[in-house]
C-alpha cells in the first residue's frame, strides 16, 4: 500500500511538472507574436514614423510624447479603402483615437488583419505644424 502511494506521488507530481511546463510554453509562444514598437511623439512628428508589420501580427505601439500633450489617431481601413465592412486593423480596446499625456507611456495593441498603408495623425491641437504630424503603418 505504502508503494502504490509513493508511486501515485511520483505520478501526480510528473503531470503537474508536465503540465506547467505545457503552460509555460504556450504562454512563449503567445509573447513571441507581439511586435512591440517604441515610439516617441514630439512637436511635430512621430519617430519612427513609417512602421512595418506582417500581417497577422499582433501590435503593441509603446509611445511617449516627450514635449506636450498630443494624440493619436489611426484609420483603420487602409490607404484608398472604404471605411466599410471589417476594419483592417483589429484594435485591442475598441478606439481608434488616443491622447497622449505628456511623459507618460501609452501603449496601443492592435492585430494587424488586412495588408495596406494605415496613416496615423496627432488628434490634440498642439501648434503651427500639427496638421502635418503623421505617419503610417505598413501591412505586408
Ligand atoms: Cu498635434
Amino acid at each position: 500500500m505504502r508503494k502504490f502511494l509513493g508511486l501515485t506521488a511520483v505520478l501526480l507530481a510528473g503531470l503537474l511538472f508536465v503540465g506547467a511546463a505545457m503552460r509555460a510554453g504556450a504562454q512563449s509562444k503567445a509573447e513571441e507574436s507581439v511586435q512591440v514598437v517604441e515610439m516617441t511623439a514630439k512637436k511635430y512628428n512621430y519617430s519612427p514614423d513609417e512602421i512595418h508589420v506582417k500581417k497577422g501580427t499582433r501590435v503593441q505601439l509603446k509611445i511617449r510624447a516627450t514635449d506636450r500633450t498630443h494624440g493619436f489617431k489611426i484609420r483603420l481601413f487602409p490607404e484608398g479603402a472604404p471605411e466599410k465592412g471589417e476594419p483592417g486593423l483589429r484594435m485591442a480596446d475598441n478606439q481608434n483615437n488616443f491622447k497622449l499625456e505628456e511623459n507618460q507611456e501609452r501603449t496601443i495593441e492592435f492585430v494587424a488583419e488586412r495588408p495596406g498603408t494605415y496613416t496615423f495623425r496627432c488628434s490634440v491641437f498642439c501648434g503651427m505644424g500639427h496638421r502635418g504630424m503623421s505617419g503610417k503603418i505598413i501591412v505586408e
